[in-house]
């Protein structure tokens, strides 16, 4: 049996939540076409023959803005540090851009690159093959990736393929150490279901709402009812100004309406009963500033975690 922690680790949009959700069988982490989508870490733990692997999921690593920013850069840099092994998730989008301009690698990627411990082994994932015509474009970026430093692997993938995740997942199953399982054969995350109720509230944002409203939002869950047969739900979408505020809510009240419709069955799915979702919107200027905000809306610092976390 082999057993160990992976954390999954790049810039933001490259598809490391995608990857979680492919490597796992189900849709856990939530997802969008738009960067810094994922703001904590998550476990999710992979059950196989042969081996266990528990992934870390991590925010995008990304040129932060605000304490919130911060925040979620740490919490990936500490999932880095204290992994058995790192899966570092890059896509092409770079090699499409016009050769005379670039350098072999992406210069924010070498920076990240440069910041992980070269002492815990590290595996490089190209992801959106799909998106390449031109495959013969990965070569520098291969020989450049070589050059850098001893990689376990360095693989081209499309996670959308479940023919490629499956690959890694046994390529990354030969990297971690021997030993045995570290979770429960049924376990499958630590996060309580009111972690994902937020998620599934935000992820409805994501795909309801444009511009910076998305990620202006943070929700928090002022009640949780878990009845035998209907799990009521009430939640607080916050954002910072009153323009975000009318966005959200919309005409009529008719955009909170879908993203609650949208949230509230993604929830069902988690929970297995019918659930009411109650939405609220309220103005919580600078909450991304804020460090009592923050910690009261979830985002701790890194190296602050709660319980629930640490156990990991
Ligand atoms: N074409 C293509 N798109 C992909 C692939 N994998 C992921 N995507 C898309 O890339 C976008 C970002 O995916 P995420 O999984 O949210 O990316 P992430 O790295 O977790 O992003 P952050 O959480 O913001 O750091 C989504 O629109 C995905 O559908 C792939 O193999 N091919
Ligand atoms: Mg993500």
């Amino acid at each position: 049996m082999r057993f160990g922690t992976i954390a999954i680790i790049g810039r933001a949009n490259v598809g490391k939540s995608t990857f979680l959700n492919a490597a796992l069988g189900e849709p856990l982490a939530i997802v969008s076409p738009l960067p810094q989508t994922t703001r904590d870490t998550l476990l999710g733990v992979v059950h196989r023959d042969d081996a266990q692997l528990a992934f870390l999921d991590t925010p995008g690593l990304h040129r932060a803005r605000n304490e919130l920013g911060r925040r979620m850069n740490g919490s990936a840099r500490e999932a880095a540090r204290a992994a058995d092994l790192v899966l570092f998730v890059t896509d092409v989008d770079y090699l499409n851009t016009p050769a005379a301009k670039r350098e072999p690698i992406d210069p924010e990627d070498m920076r990240l690159l440069a910041g992980l411990d070269p002492k815990i082994p590290a595996v490089v994932a190209i992801n959106k093959l799909d998106r390449l015509r031109d495959r013969t474009k990965l070569i520098p970026l291969l020989d450049a990736l070589n050059k850098l430093r001893p990689f376990e692997a360095i693989v081209p993938v499309t996670v959308r393929s479940p023919k490629d995740v499956e690959r890694l997942l046994r390529l990354l199953a030969g990297h971690v150490p021997e030993g045995p399982a570290g979770y429960d054969a049924d376990t499958l995350t630590n996060r309580p279901s009111s972690f994902f109720v937020r998620e599934y509230v935000r992820e409805a944002v994501l795909a309801g709402a444009r511009g910076e409203v998305p990620h202006a939002v943070a929700v928090s869950i002022d009640s949780y009812d878990d009845g035998p047969k209907l799990v009521r739900i009430e939640a607080t979408l916050h954002v910072e100004k009153q323009g975000q505020r009318a966005i959200l809510v919309g005409r009529g009240g008719q955009k909170l309406k879908e993203i609650g419709t949208r949230a509230r069955e993604r929830i069902e799915k988690l929970v297995g009963r019918k659930v009411f979702l109650k939405l609220f919107v309220r103005i919580t200027p600078r909450w991304k500033s804020v460090p009592r905000q923050l910690a009261e809306l979830g985002y701790e610092p890194a190296g602050k975690l709660s319980d629930e976390e640490s156990s990991s």
